[in-house]
């Protein structure tokens, strides 16, 4: 990313006195660690300002730090910081129209314009890399709890360094990062990574019961009482899809379950060839190349959307024969 980029990043922030910083909605490691790193850094740097990191808190994240309530009308000239977010109807906690001006820095496929700068970097491994870029490349600064929220986040978006996404950088930037603070990775991976033993035995049962097509997708309906029945909760069920990569008999997966309060079905999906955003995208979804999702409606749409993702899956293979 452009230094002067950075500089101009770092000479808005000195010019305001009150700072909100805000992610998506239904928040992961990386949307959390780059709010409240961010918020850290700004106020070591400059200890009179006011900077909130906003959002609905999630308890298991808790270890990544607290996260703050404000009322918008209250803060006079306040600039917005969205962190991980392309499109302003998902930011969590904030009306955009309350602020002076805004600063987006993303690393998912451009969708929403928000403010007067914005880094998009769809090669970055995960909003939390950019922020660490920012803070070395500008007089910002950066205490032990900071470096370790932004490995987090670094660590969570990239799956441990396995999605494509992660480039020598990130391994130059993480290293300087663990030197550099000493950070105590057995701590860190274990709040980032212990799991109940429940979540285990429901991924067992996925990995019996996912159908395959011939074509190498892979899918599974991820039914409410099978959810209930195994104690884990909805969202750590769907996160799970992040565990099935690199089966070889599968190119592009997919979990859908149904939302009773949205009266919605949430499908996540993932890909280790297929680009799979594009078609996400008519069905009421985004996301990265590899890692998307969807939210629809009608089960027919469900239906047709795995059609396509199959499809997908058999032009690869046609692609790419060797
Ligand atoms: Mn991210």
């Amino acid at each position: 990313m452009s230094v002067p980029l950075f500089k101009k990043i770092y000479k808005t922030i000195s010019a305001y006195d009150n700072i909100v910083i805000a992610r998506h909605i239904g928040p992961d490691p990386d949307a959390i660690a780059s709010q409240i790193a961010l918020r850290d850094s700004i106020k070591l740097t400059f200890p009179n300002k006011k900077v909130y990191a906003v959002g609905f808190g999630v308890s298991k994240f808790k270890y990544l730090g607290t996260l703050d309530r404000i009322n918008e009308s209250t803060l006079t000239k306040p600039l917005l910081i969205a962190v991980d977010i392309p499109n302003a109807d998902r930011l969590d906690g904030v009306d955009i129209s309350n602020y002076h001006d805004v600063i987006k820095i993303d690393h998912h496929p451009f969708e929403d314009k928000m403010g007067s700068i914005e880094i998009v970097n769809e090669n970055a491994s995960s909003a939390c890399e950019i922020i660490l870029d920012l803070i070395n490349k500008t007089r910002m600064k950066m205490d032990y709890s900071i470096a370790a929220a932004l490995f987090i986040g670094i660590t969570a978006d990239s799956d441990r360094f396995l999605l494509p996404t992660t480039s020598p950088k990130t391994f130059e930037l993480v290293s300087q990062l663990i030197l550099k603070y000493k950070l105590d990775i057995k701590t860190l991976y274990n709040n980032l990574y212990e799991r109940p033993l429940s979540e285990m035995r429901f991924q067992s049962f996925i990995g019996l019961n996912m159908s395959v097509t011939e074509n190498g997708f892979g899918y599974i309906r991820l039914e409410e009482n099978i959810i209930k029945e195994y104690g884990v909760d909805a969202s750590s069920a769907s996160n799970m899809v992040n565990n099935f990569n690199f089966v070889k008999e599968i190119i592009a997966w997919a979990f859908v379950s149904y939302d009773e309060k949205q009266e919605q079905y949430k499908v996540n999906i993932r890909s280790r060839g297929p680009i799979i955003n594009e078609i996400a995208s008519h069905y009421n979804g985004g996301g990265h190349k590899y890692a998307s999702g969807a939210r629809i409606k009608k089960q027919e749409d469900v239906d047709s959307l795995f059609k396509e993702l199959d499809e997908e899956c058999k032009k690869y293979h046609k692609a790419n024969k060797d």
